[in-house]
């Protein structure tokens, strides 16, 4: 009898003191901060109002700005979508990580900090799209589309490695993805660290019915660079294939439909290939789903046809233009109503306050800047990219930024922020200081940037520069060796390469021997450059 009662006591102490510790435990957990990492897909700047607000309101994303910092000089090591993915996810410049291009498998050996968050506790999850593996290490639970994803009824890829076929918008989709993980299976034991991955709005830019509807009806205001002869610069600018009147197509891109095409052959002759691929979008509709885009998709056709054997070059820009535009941002406000549903969710849940969440792009984009669209080269609109990032308590709201920050830089962030060490290889710095107001801690004064993915889709050459807030100082290389130079305060369009100004000869000097060091203190050099010259991509889908 006397042993029972002994044992008795000892287990009621065990107990409560288990008890006492995992109370310990679980108070200490919600100390750690959630991660919440909201990225789109060529999301560029100018089409964020808390950025610029001549295009479009968003003001969902926006809330991120008012309640937290925006960077304002925000960038990416190498302007593409894979490169860009595989940089945060390694903080380590491509050539370390291995992954230069959008084509080249992924090293999954490297250390990714979902990896880390999982080993430090996290529950840890991935909606939308990669672009690269199917079962990202360190990723509890993830739906991830295949590849570049599509825009209507997509395919997704399970963590068992089932394909599934989800109906409906891919924007609206990888939200409710999202906001579901959050209501069922979010452990409210544990921090989460969740990835909620935006295909919108990638080309070929594809919005949601409604969305088509009402934007097709917009009309927006030309940027001064649209008609840009690409005087003043070297090759590249004059040679890349991302020019609105010349390669942008019409049935794919600006969604003429394809009978139209068709019957109007022999009256086209300026654009080279205008596939009607672009429409595998509707291929995958249903009639139901079809139907509500045939109103719209009649206009734009009836209106081409009627017009476009009539126009000059510039009414030809302009109606492209404005097509694009309508499309692309009509995209970018589906984005905008979702991250406002998560954002509303994390508000009611009463998960925000504990909550770091970032908005960024995998890079920027050209929104008729030099006339172009897609992205690539190291000039600004798609160099840089939006970062907005609240937290509440530790970030003043409605701050901006203007350090050099970049992709680099976010896995040291986050890992900072929830305690857990960074590998000694990671080569970003944590954005720490800036987040919590300690400016002077904080001494960069250059970024590194080199672009790989040539000779390939857009044609854009082969480069690596280094980017001052006075200075941009750029290398084209393989089948050029031509340098360029900006002066940012002066000329903020890059429209005159200064590089052989006598005026700016000291500048040359200084800036090369400092990209040099730049180049050795990322450990990245001509050697590397040649190792990487082996790769060919003509002919290859992205
Ligand atoms: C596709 C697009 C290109 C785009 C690449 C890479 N063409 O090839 O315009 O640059 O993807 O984009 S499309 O006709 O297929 O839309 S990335 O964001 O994935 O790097
Ligand atoms: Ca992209």
């Amino acid at each position: 009898m006397k042993k029972l009662s002994q044992s008795l006591v000892f287990i009621v102490v065990f107990v409560m003191l288990y008890a006492c510790n995992s109370a310990k435990e679980i108070k200490l957990e919600s100390k750690r901060p959630n991660i919440l990492f909201i990225m789109s897909d060529d999301h560029a700047y100018q089409a964020i109002s808390a950025y610029d607000s001549t295009l479009i309101k968003t003001p969902n994303i926006d809330r991120l700005a008012k309640e937290g910092m925006l960077f304002k000089n925000a960038s990416v090591t190498n302007a593409i979508c894979a490169p860009s993915r595989a940089t945060i996810l390694t903080g380590k410049h491509t050539h370390m990580n291995g992954k230069i291009d959008n084509l080249s498998p992924f090293d999954t050996t490297q250390v990714t900090f979902p990896q880390l968050f999982k080993k430090a506790g996290y529950q840890t999850a991935m909606f939308g799209k990669l672009h690269f593996g199917n079962n990202p290490k360190g990723v509890d639970d993830l739906m991830i589309l295949p590849g570049q994803g599509d825009y209507l009824n997509p395919d997704f890829i399970t963590k068992k490695g089932d394909t599934v076929t989800i109906k409906g918008y891919v924007t609206d989709i990888i939200t409710d993805l999202t906001l579901n993980w959050f209501k069922e299976k979010r452990n409210p034991e544990k921090p989460f660290m969740m990835m909620y991955l935006h295909k919108a709005p990638h080309r070929n830019w594809w919005p949601r019915p409604d969305k088509f509807k009402k934007f097709s009806k917009k009309t927006f205001p030309e940027p001064v660079t649209l008609y840009d002869d690409y005087e003043n610069r070297g090759t590249a600018a004059k040679t890349a294939e991302m020019n609105i009147l010349r390669h942008m197509k019409y049935s794919s891109d600006n969604k003429v439909r394809p009978e139209t095409m068709d019957r109007m052959g022999e009256v086209l002759p300026v654009v080279p290939g205008n596939t009607t691929w672009g429409y595998k979008t509707m291929a995958r509709g249903t009639d139901e789903q079809r139907a509500e885009y045939g109103e719209v998709l009649d206009s734009i056709s009836d209106y081409f046809e009627a017009h476009w054997p009539t126009m000059n070059d510039k009414e030809k820009i302009q109606w492209k233009y404005q097509r694009y535009m309508q499309d692309y941002l009509a995209c970018i406000s589906s984005v905008d109503d979702n991250v406002g549903r998560v954002l509303d969710y994390l508000d009611e849940s009463g998960l925000a306050d504990n909550t770091i969440v970032i908005y960024t792009s995998d890079q920027g984009f050209y929104l008729g800047e030099h006339g172009w669209f897609d992205k690539r080269f190291i000039y600004q609109e798609s160099f840089k990219t939006p970062l907005l990032i609240r937290w509440p308590n530790k970030v003043t709201a409605g701050t901006t930024n203007e350090e050099l920050v970049q992709n680099l830089d976010f896995a040291q962030t986050f890992l900072e922020a929830a305690g857990i060490n960074a590998p000694s290889d990671m080569q970003g710095e944590s954005l720490m200081p800036l987040l919590t107001g300690n400016d002077e801690e904080w001494d960069r004064e250059a970024v590194y940037y080199h672009f790989y993915e040539y000779p390939s889709v857009h044609m854009v050459k082969r480069h690596y520069g280094m980017v001052t807030k006075e200075f941009k100082l750029i290398h084209f290389y393989y089948d050029v060796d031509e340098w360029e130079l900006y002066d940012l305060n002066k000329d903020p369009q890059e429209m005159m390469n200064v590089y052989n100004d006598p005026a700016y000869a000291e500048t040359v000097v200084k800036l090369r021997k400092e990209l040099k060091e730049l180049r050795i203190k990322y450990k990245d050099s001509h050697e590397l450059d040649q190792k990487f010259l082996n790769k060919a991509y003509e002919g290859i889908e992205n």
